[in-house]
Parts: C-alpha cells; sequence; structure tokens
C-alpha cells in the first residue's frame, strides 16, 4: 500500500453566473443570476478534487488569498487547512460577502472560506481510495436523501422579461399550483414554503391551502425573521398542529426562545444560530429546537458532522439549509445528509429553480423527492468544462458581482425598504 503523500499542485477559482427566477423574500427579491464559485483542486498526482461555495466579490478575494497558500499542502491535511484559512482572514479580514445578503450574517468566514477546499480535498481522498465521499464522513446509513418542495412567492418572471416554465405565485391558488407542479415532477414528500413576503395573514391562508391540498406532507414555513415576537406567536398559534417546524419566525435567539416557549411546534432556524460560538447561548434559553445545518458555511462536510453531534447531544433536531446552488453542492449535502444518522428531516434544496448548471447530468436524479447518493470514488461528480466556461462568461457579462436581492427591488420598487421584523 502506498504511503505516499497526495500533495496540492493547483488551484483554480472560477466564478459563475446561472439564470435564476425572481424568487421573493423578506429582503428583496432574487436577481437574473445567481452567483457561485467553482473551486478545483489539482494533486501532483493528476487528481482534481471540485467545491463549490458563493462568489460575492469579497468572499472570492479571500478564496483567491487561501489558493495561493495551500500549493503543497498534504490533501488529507483538512485541520492544517483551517489553520491556514483562519491566519489568513486575520490578516485580510473578515467582514462583508457573505453571500447571504440581509439573511445571514454572523457565520464564520473562516468557516465559510475552508469549506470548498475541505470538500474538494475530501472528494480527492474519495477518489485515491477509491470510496465515496460519505465513506469517508463514517459511511451512508441511508442510500437515498430526501429534500423537500421549496415554494417562493413569485412574479411571473423578470421586469421586462418574458414569464418563465413556472408563472407568478403571489396568492394561496399560485402557491398551491407550484406545489402541485413541483411535487408532481420531482416526488417530494415535504413541503416548505418561503414567507416574510406578503401580510401573515396571508402566508397562514396559504400554509392552510397547502394543507387542505397535500394533507400528508410535512410543512415548514420559513419569513426569515419578518415578524416581531408577538406576530410569530399569532402566527405559531394559528397554525398550531398544521407546520412540521416554523422556521427563524423572528430574529435573535433571545426573541425565538420568547416564542418557543408560546407556541407548540419547533422552531427551527438558519438564521439566529449559524456558528459554532452561537450554540450554547442558545442552548442555554431553548431559543431552538432544530438546527438547519449547511456545510458551506458550518466549515465544509467534517464540521458540519461535529454540529450534528452536538445537536444530538443537546436533544435538538437536525435539517439541511440551502441557497440557490449548482450540481457540486448538492453532490456534497447529499453525502453529508447520507452519513449524518440524526438527519432525519428532509432537507432544503433550491435544485427546481435552476436551469443551467456545471457538471455533467445524470448522476443527481430526484426519485420520490429523494436523490441516490452517488456510489462511485470522491464526490462522484465530472465538471461540464464547456458549461463551466458558458456560466463563466454569464458572469462576466452579467455585470453582478455580490447577491443583492434588496438592491434589486429597489431598482424595481425604488421605494421599497428591508425591514426586519416588518410585521
Ligand atoms: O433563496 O431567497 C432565498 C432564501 O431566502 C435564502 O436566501 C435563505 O437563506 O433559503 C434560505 C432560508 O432557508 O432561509
Ligand atoms: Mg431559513
Amino acid at each position: 500500500m502506498s504511503t505516499e503523500k497526495l500533495r496540492i499542485s493547483a488551484v483554480t477559482i472560477t466564478p459563475v453566473a446561472f439564470r435564476d427566477p425572481p424568487l421573493l423574500n423578506s429582503v428583496g427579491v432574487h436577481e437574473p443570476y445567481a452567483l457561485r464559485a467553482i473551486v478545483e483542486v489539482r494533486t501532483d498526482g493528476g487528481l482534481t478534487g471540485l467545491g463549490e461555495t458563493y462568489a460575492d466579490a469579497r468572499h472570492l478575494e479571500r478564496l483567491q488569498a487561501v489558493a495561493e497558500q495551500i500549493v503543497g499542502l498534504d490533501v488529507y491535511a483538512t485541520e492544517e487547512l483551517h489553520r491556514r484559512v483562519g491566519e489568513i482572514i486575520a490578516r485580510i479580514g473578515g467582514v462583508g460577502g457573505s453571500g447571504l445578503t440581509g439573511m445571514v450574517t454572523t457565520s464564520s468566514t473562516v468557516d465559510r472560506v475552508h469549506s470548498p477546499f475541505e470538500v474538494a480535498l475530501l472528494d480527492i481522498q474519495g477518489q485515491a481510495c477509491g470510496r465515496p465521499v460519505s465513506d469517508l464522513l463514517g459511511g451512508a446509513v441511508r442510500a437515498a436523501v430526501p429534500f423537500s418542495a421549496y415554494l417562493f412567492y413569485k412574479w411571473a418572471g423578470h421586469p421586462g422579461a418574458e414569464p418563465d416554465e413556472w408563472g407568478a405565485a403571489l396568492d394561496p391558488e399560485g402557491v398551491v399550483a407550484q406545489a402541485r407542479r413541483m411535487v408532481d415532477a420531482y416526488g417530494f414528500t415535504a413541503i416548505k414554503l418561503k414567507g416574510g413576503v406578503l401580510p401573515p395573514e396571508e402566508e397562514v391562508e396559504a400554509v392552510r391551502a397547502l394543507r387542505a391540498e397535500f394533507p400528508d406532507h410535512p410543512l415548514r414555513l420559513d419569513p426569515n425573521a419578518a415578524w416581531t415576537v408577538p406576530t410569530s406567536v399569532k402566527v405559531g398559534q394559528a397554525l398550531d398542529g398544521v407546520l412540521e417546524y416554523l422556521e427563524d419566525p423572528t430574529p435573535g435567539i433571545e426573541g425565538m426562545a420568547a416564542v418557543a416557549r408560546e407556541v407548540s411546534m419547533p422552531l427551527a432556524t438558519n438564521m439566529c444560530v449559524v456558528a459554532f460560538d452561537e450554540l450554547h447561548p442558545s442552548v442555554a434559553v431553548d431559543a431552538v429546537q432544530v438546527i438547519l445545518s449547511d456545510h458551506h458555511y458550518w466549515g465544509g462536510l467534517r464540521r458540519s458532522k461535529l454540529l450534528s453531534g452536538i445537536c444530538d447531544t443537546f436533544g435538538m433536531g437536525l435539517s439541511m439549509h440551502s441557497n440557490s446552488h449548482l450540481g457540486i453542492s448538492l453532490a456534497a449535502m447529499t453525502h453529508l445528509a447520507a452519513a449524518t444518522p440524526n438527519l432525519t428531516y428532509a432537507c432544503d434544496t433550491h435544485w427546481p429553480w435552476k436551469t443551467e448548471d456545471v457538471i455533467e447530468p445524470g448522476v443527481l436524479a430526484f426519485k420520490d423527492g429523494s436523490v441516490e447518493v452517488p456510489t462511485t470514488p470522491g464526490l462522484g461528480v465530472t465538471l461540464d468544462r464547456d458549461a463551466l466556461g458558458t456560466l463563466h462568461e454569464q458572469y462576466l457579462t452579467s455585470g453582478q458581482r455580490n447577491r443583492d436581492d434588496t438592491g434589486y427591488m429597489r431598482t424595481i420598487h425604488p421605494t421599497y425598504r428591508s425591514t426586519i421584523p416588518r410585521w
């Protein structure tokens, strides 16, 4: 058996832009393109590992700084990778460019920057030993990973453009029609509605309409902290027995704890607990009962496993958060979820909303709402170089350099203000 070290010989970061529909949320509306950065790590032995992350300008600068400092590193040395990323961020600064503008602002910059490199190194490790990444994380405990239908209020199309294939969803009928279409196409067995867009009573009506149409699907509502504590309590009590969990009704750990004391369903978050140092304060006041993990900001796949252990220890449930993403991310999410026994909720994904990708198609097919865990070595996905080139070109011509849902909304409705909480 070879004990030879596998060393990094080159790293490439490629920003890409892919078409995104006008999905509405509590801080504005998705721009015509979503941005991602594709990380390719090469070894001197000729292997290439892939990672995917945000592509906001400041984040890209940090990725590039790390890329230059890890040539020569052993691909098994992920702790040393994390240490070096920490050193680099301490030197060049860690504020701004989270890729989650207006949503998650307190995640750890070091963990965010570390993540795509760690995923790429695990991809290489898997290829080197001929095993899927899920095996490196402890082995898949499920052969397929369930995802949820992720519904959005949306306009029919971007202003000035033709309506997209989904059309508008601005009332309960539109939301139910969107859900029906998504469930029929993908077989999803759980449904999440992104709220925080319309007055809360209207969103309660939409959830009730979903319940009538899908009596057996677990339902979730996520207004991204758009409500005050009293409004959150009112909505939580109105939807007693209807929601599987209520996600981020109100801002902050104290606010969530106040809501949790008054409602029956579990509260979930990808906003008030997004980094390891926020776990203790949250546990101390029982602010949330479900954490939405996300390897893109929890520091990669192994640190997400660490989070799963902490949730298990403190009796908290575990689900998975997503942002607009491509196939490398979905592959990583699937391996992680497969190898995380206590991840018992269907994971979020924005997958149905995209029409373009950078990977060769075929590997990550949805069946009955689930993605089969790839069993080939590494992540199991292959970069389509032509597609990468096209989406990079699209990034260059798009003019978008940061995610800015609020700014885009204001180009359409100049008086729009992002106010959290709004109701
Ligand atoms: O894609 O607009 C969106 C979502 O609102 C996203 O930004 C959130 O981070 O999906 C996320 C969530 O669960 O809060
Ligand atoms: Mg959320």
